[in-house]
């Protein structure tokens, strides 16, 4: 089997016949109106930006280079719960091809060979090192990936004017993929500071795959070290590995126009690096109408079962729902700018609590999850203001974290930023290999939308 990058190599030259012949013979072609309406509602459906990897249609939601969550758990190499990896989603954004087995295997062992202790770069773990234990894992996070920034190809190479428009994809893919292979400690050692006083929870291991090293780097495996808060037992630890493979495979990517992506790319635009691109598309998703909203929810979860006799009390979940509406406050882990329909990610979530009944028939968090997910789209109907009142993904994400024992909720988004590294950096690649320009759209004050209002 050939490696991921001989592969990448081998589909460039006919994707960028393709690219530069509608360059060539289409750039007149209309795509969408631009109103004031779109310019005053932040581009909500304004078909402006270029994302190959997935789309999200307002009906049937995120497809992966055209392959629904379902066909791809079908289809991608995966583990025996039927979860593929990760590390095939890469493969499949990447290349819009399904890996076999074997380049799967491939690319999990170069990932641990690049994200091995060994590799990691010293200056970010003393940066991360130097942190207050209590600052927010998210600041953590971006704080960390811009430090990487010291182990730049691209930035270096850039530098000493070693690079070319035709050759700048190579280290963007290279930093790209150290980028992905790092994630496992750095979260590690972000979890340990808030957890443990920055002391270990576990050991990178190189003959484990991208997930696994998460989860054992958090101390949520049985396998790790004695400091395991949660003292997994081993069935306990393969659902949460189960967990982690299923979340982090289906958070990668979700179109461009997404708070993340969309800021990773317009970063990128500029050639800053991959690190740093991304770490700006970490503090887009640190924001709770965006990747913060799975922590609102399990707070959201737990205060209203504090308030109501039981989760299965329809009549007492529709008063509450409506007391917070009235507040005007949101239903967090409901609506979606794009979406308008049930989330698939949000079913694929729930059906990992339905496939594994008696594990969470006694989790009333759990349970008002599941109930929420067909009284509150009847309440936001009848509230009349959301266009999607149905359940997005940070509907179930959290809550299911928390049922096994991953209490600091502020922590989850940081596994979000594990997961969407893997869209917006496999884009970022293809950006430098189409030579995409520098992003620089033209702004419009009051004066101009009056006059062109009036003139209409
Ligand atoms: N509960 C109550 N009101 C809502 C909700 C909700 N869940 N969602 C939207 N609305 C309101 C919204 O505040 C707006 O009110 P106003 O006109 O007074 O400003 C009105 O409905 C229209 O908003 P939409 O056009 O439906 O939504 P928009 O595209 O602007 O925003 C979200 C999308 C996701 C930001 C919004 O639905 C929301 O705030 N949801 C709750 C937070 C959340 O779950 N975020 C998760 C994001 C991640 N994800 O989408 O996966
Ligand atoms: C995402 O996964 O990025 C969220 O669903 C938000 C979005 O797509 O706008």
């Amino acid at each position: 089997a050939t490696g991921l990058k001989e592969s990448l190599k081998a589909i460039i030259p006919k994707r960028k016949e393709e690219f530069l012949k509608l360059k060539k013979e289409c750039m007149g072609t209309k795509v969408d109106d631009i109103t004031i309406g779109s310019i005053l509602s932040g581009m909500r459906g304004n078909r402006s930006m270029f994302w190959e990897g997935s789309m999200v249609d307002a009906q049937r939601g995120i497809t992966f280079h055209g392959k629904t969550i379902e066909q791809c758990q079908r289809e991608l190499p995966g583990d025996e719960s039927g979860n593929f990896y990760p590390e095939s989603m890469l493969w499949l954004l990447m290349t819009g091809e399904v890996p076999t087995k074997q380049q799967t295997k491939q690319l999990m062992e170069e990932l641990a060979v690049r994200g091995s202790e060994a590799n990691f770069p010293i200056a970010t773990s003393r940066v991360i090192d130097s942190l207050p234990n209590d600052m927010h894992p998210m600041t953590q996070l971006a704080i960390g990936l811009a430090s990487m920034n010291k182990v730049s190809r691209f930035a270096s190479n850039y530098e000493k004017g070693l690079l070319n428009k035709n050759n700048y994809w190579e280290d963007t893919f290279e930093d790209t993929l150290n980028l992905i292979s790092f994630l496992p400690i750095l979260t590690g050692k972000i979890y340990s500071k808030i957890t443990n006083d920055g002391k270990p929870l576990g050991k990178f291991s190189p003959t484990e795959d991208w997930s696994s090293n998460i989860c054992s780097l958090m101390g949520m495996s049985n396998s790790t070290y004695s400091v395991n808060k949660n003292n997994f037992n081993a069935s306990e630890s393969k659902d949460f590995l189960s967990l982690m493979r299923l979340y982090t495979g289906i958070h990668a990517d979700h179109e461009g126009g997404n708070v993340s992506a969309h800021t990773t790319h317009l970063v990128g635009s500029a050639l800053s690096d991959p690190y740093l691109s991304y770490s700006s598309g970490i503090m887009g998703l640190a924001g709770p109408l965006h990747g913060l909203a799975a922590q609102e929810v399990v707070r959201f979860l737990v205060e209203m079962n504090g308030q109501i006799s039981s989760p299965n009390q329809p009549d007492e979940i529709e008063r509450y729902l409506w007391d917070l509406l009235n507040s005007k406050r949101v239903i967090p882990g409901y609506g979606h700018a794009t979406l308008r329909k049930p989330d698939p990610r949000f079913t694929a979530m729930l059906k990992f609590t339905k496939d594994r009944k008696s594990e969470f028939e006694n989790d009333k968090n759990v349970v008002l999850m599941q109930n929420l997910s067909s009284i509150a789209p009847k309440v936001l109907k009848a509230h009349g203001k959301c266009q999607n009142p149905y359940p997005n993904v940070d509907s179930a994400s959290g809550i299911l974290f928390h049922h096994y024992g991953l209490k600091e909720s502020l922590f989850f988004t940081v596994i979000f930023g594990c997961s969407r590294s893997m869209g917006p950096l496999t884009q970022l690649v293809w950006d430098r290999i189409y030579g995409l320009p520098i992003e620089r759209p033209k702004s419009v004050n009051m004066e101009t939308l009056k006059l062109l209002s009036n003139s209409q």
